[in-house]
């Protein structure tokens, strides 16, 4: 791969001077979700799935970008002095948005650079190819420019940059993941805080799959951030009665105690869900360490079911994935992952059962919807970094 890219990079820029090359992973959350705006926990890991880039500094303060997945834009030329966001600059809105974001954060970058992308993550697909790409940049101009800045603060520069720059408001968990991944783990981030500890979710006798939905509804972003002005809303009435900072405060027994002073159903419902999803959060990492597998996949379950009915970020397409999942001996557990409103589901699937999975779901989600579904078995691997 390393090889066919740097012959690319060559062809499109010249072969002159020093190139250097990154990678930088997509992630799976196994639970805690819509949790990490709201003070919770998240499980997320690192796929072997992700972004590579390959770049070299230049002179003057030109940027030129060129993705390998949309080469019908060609190279995409701008330049550090315009760095605004525009929709006829595409995909290359994230990597702008970075550069932007380590400026706006005091990072002095002067010269420009000529980069090339490759991903081998599914577009909208849920597995986080816009953190991946955000921390790859990240990455590359800590490398290229000798800056001094750690993997968490790459993490929240992402995050900086997709809130105010691609209008997107999410949390931290997926640049955080992509940036601090670790083979064979996941992470259990306290998103308040950013405390973290890995975990390990190498099973001897399961394996980690993802069922991509191919459907993706229109209007994600800003479902997105109306599910996050809601949690907002709940978390103000609660704060009439509550001493609290954040959702991920409260117990399941407090937040039933005091739901009544969430005015509006809808936000009571969103808050409902933060609550329940971080305490199950907790409740399933605790099984992991245990060796409780059984319990962390109905926790799994139980997720999808408040993430479909309280959160209301599923879809149908998803809950079809799920349900024809759920019927499966040798199923653990199986629940939609990401943001939502379509892209994947993650399934912890015994290892015997994984090829009978991927022929009784596909042919059942082919049967009830007309798509062709996707699978991907996956390996937990390390977060970003310099490719050597
Ligand atoms: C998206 C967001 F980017 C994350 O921050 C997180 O909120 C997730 O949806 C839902 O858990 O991936």
């Amino acid at each position: 791969m390393q090889n066919k890219l740097m012959e690319t990079f060559k062809k499109l820029y010249g072969g002159e001077g020093e190139i250097h090359s990154y990678f930088s992973p997509g992630r799976v959350n196994l639970i805690g979700e819509h949790t990490d705006y709201n003070g919770g926990h998240v499980f997320p890991c690192a796929l072997t799935l992700g972004t590579y880039g390959i770049a070299r500094k230049r002179e003057d303060r030109k940027l030129r970008f060129y993705s390998m997945n949309f080469e019908k834009l060609g190279i995409v030329e701008t330049s550090l002095d315009d760095l605004v966001p525009s929709d006829k600059a595409g995909w290359t809105n994230y990597p702008k948005g970075v550069i932007w974001a380590f400026q706006k954060k005091g990072f002095e970058i002067s010269q420009g650079m000529d980069v090339l992308i490759y991903g081998t993550i599914p577009n909208g697909s849920g597995l986080s190819s816009s953190a991946s790409l955000e921390v790859l940049i990240g990455v590359m101009l800590k490398d290229l420019f000798g800056i001094e800045i750690s993997m968490p603060e790459i993490a929240l520069i992402g995050q900086y940059s997709e809130n105010n720059y691609n209008g997107c408001n999410c949390g931290i968990m997926d640049q955080f993941a992509v940036a601090m991944g670790k083979k064979d783990c996941a992470i259990f981030l306290d998103t308040n805080t950013l405390k973290y500890e890995y975990a390990s979710v190498k099973l001897p006798d399961a394996k980690i799959v993802i069922t991509n939905s191919k459907v993706k509804h229109s209007l994600v972003d800003s479902a997105y951030n109306d599910r996050r002005n809601e949690s907002e809303k709940a978390l103000k009435d609660l704060q009439k009665v509550a001493d609290i900072d954040t959702l991920g405060d409260l117990t399941e027994e407090e937040f039933e105690a005091h739901k009544d002073a969430i005015s509006d159903e809808i936000c009571r419902k969103r808050a409902k869900h933060a609550v329940y999803e971080n305490q199950r959060t907790i409740r399933a990492v605790k099984a992991l360490k245990e060796n409780n597998i059984t319990e962390f996949g109905k926790l799994m379950n139980a997720s999808h079911v408040s993430l479909r009915d309280d959160y209301e970020v599923s879809c149908e397409e998803i809950d079809i994935l799920v349900d024809l999942a759920w019927e499966i001996d040798g199923v653990i557990g199986s629940r939609i992952t990401g943001g939502g409103f379509g892209g994947c589901t993650v399934s912890i699937v015994k290892n015997d059962a994984v090829d009978m999975f991927i022929e009784k779901v596909g042919q059942g989600y082919k049967e009830k919807t007309g798509h062709e579904a996707e699978f991907y078995v996956v390996e937990i691997g390390d977060g970003a970094g310099v490719v050597e």
